[in-house]
């Protein structure tokens, strides 16, 4: 297992590597170019100063969250195969420097979605929130204003502004869109990439949709048994890969994750290790790693990788905001504390697990 921590890159994110580089047991830094648009080319020239500056820290740069796919993709326009090809260049530039894998998404319009940023737990602390009723009975607008409203500037992957200026048409686009045009679109894409995977050994990790279930009458794909059965049946190579994301997954309590880990794991590259708390109205709040915090398993997932030898990336996903972490100096789920807490706890599951099947 390679322990990672996603970092949004020099001048974007206010915690460094210095300190990154502390948490025990840190190998690798889960970057990417957060500058670039879904669609834009990213050269070898800026992928080489990336990874070289993260590496001058003593930290690697083999895993890339995300390189995103352009929205004409997803809805299979006849721009796509232009798309597709910068795409593949961007695989081989990235591939050329060591990359070894690809998390991105495929989820329409919006990637993640929650109601609340800063919800205030019991603790005192507070973290990411999904309230059903509230997304039910709102316009995809004002969920998109009250997110760049809590985000003060600190721009969150998937709600760049330049995208969300479009949401209106983007919402037209998809209008009677079913899931199986989706996955077709997905296996279009995927058909089209997996041969320069292949050949540059570079492997997509596809991230699980969060929520979990459809939002504003949106498609899913990646979402529960039946839907990344089908997902991983469309295109067979291992370069179709998961990003197994416990707290997307584990937001439906209907998914056994662990029993999934078992049934994925040769297609598992990247492991998104974290806890939710599912309320019974199927609310959810993020809460701290620890398994008696949330709903999730944790110590069954780190005892399950652990029993099946998982040698891929895994990091701690969102965190609570805690010591002083907030909304005028934190970017929502991404705060250092929290995250550096989540890792001891998912290292020392994993050690002892390690220790107790000797
Ligand atoms: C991430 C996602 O912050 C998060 O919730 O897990 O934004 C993830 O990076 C993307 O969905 C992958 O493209
Ligand atoms: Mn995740």
């Amino acid at each position: 297992m390679k322990l990672s921590f996603r970092w949004y890159g020099r001048g974007n994110d206010p915690i460094s590597l210095d300190y990154i580089k502390q948490i025990p047991g840190m190998e690798e830094i889960v970057w990417a170019l957060h500058e670039k648009q879904a669609g834009e080319l990213w050269t070898e020239a800026e992928i080489k100063d990336e990874i070289s500056y993260i590496e001058s820290k003593g930290l690697k740069a083999t895993i890339v969250e995300s390189v995103n796919v352009h929205e004409d993709i997803k809805l299979g326009l006849p721009t796509r195969d232009k798309y597709i090809e910068i795409y593949c260049e961007c695989l081989r530039n990235l591939a050329k420097n060591g990359v070894k894998v690809v998390c991105y998404n495929f989820m329409p319009i919006f990637d993640w979605t929650r109601t609340d940023m800063f919800h205030p737990l019991a603790d005192g602390s507070t973290a990411l929130f999904f309230d059903r009723a509230q997304i039910q009975g709102s316009d995809p607008q004002e969920l998109v204003d009250n997110v760049a409203k809590e985000s003060h500037g600190l721009t969150l992957p998937g709600w760049e502004p330049e995208r969300l200026a479009r949401i209106k048409d983007l919402f037209k686009a998809y209008e009677g869109f079913t899931d199986d045009k989706l996955r077709d679109n997905f296996k279009y894409f995927m058909d089209a990439i997996i041969p320069t995977c292949e050949e540059y050994d570079i492997k997509m990790a596809i991230h699980p949709d969060d929520p979990p279930f459809s939002i504003f009458g949106l498609p899913r794909l990646v979402n529960n048994k039946t839907n990344i059965d089908k997902l991983l049946k469309a295109n067979p190579s291992k370069y179709n890969g998961l990003t197994f994301c416990t707290g997307s997954l584990g937001s439906d309590p209907k998914n056994d994750l662990v029993q999934m880990i078992d049934n994925y794991q040769e297609r598992i590259h990247f492991m998104h290790v974290r806890n939710v708390r599912v309320d019974s109205n199927g609310d959810f709040s993020e809460v701290s790693h620890r398994s008696q915090d949330g709903t999730v398993d944790i110590t069954g997932i780190m005892a399950k990788l652990q029993s099946i030898g998982f040698d891929g990336y895994l990091r701690p996903d969102h965190g609570r905001h805690v010591f002083g972490e907030n909304a005028t100096n934190t970017r929502p789920g991404y705060g250092l504390y929290d995250r550096a807490m989540g890792a001891m706890y998912l290292m020392g599951s994993w050690d002892m697990a390690a220790r107790l099947q000797k």
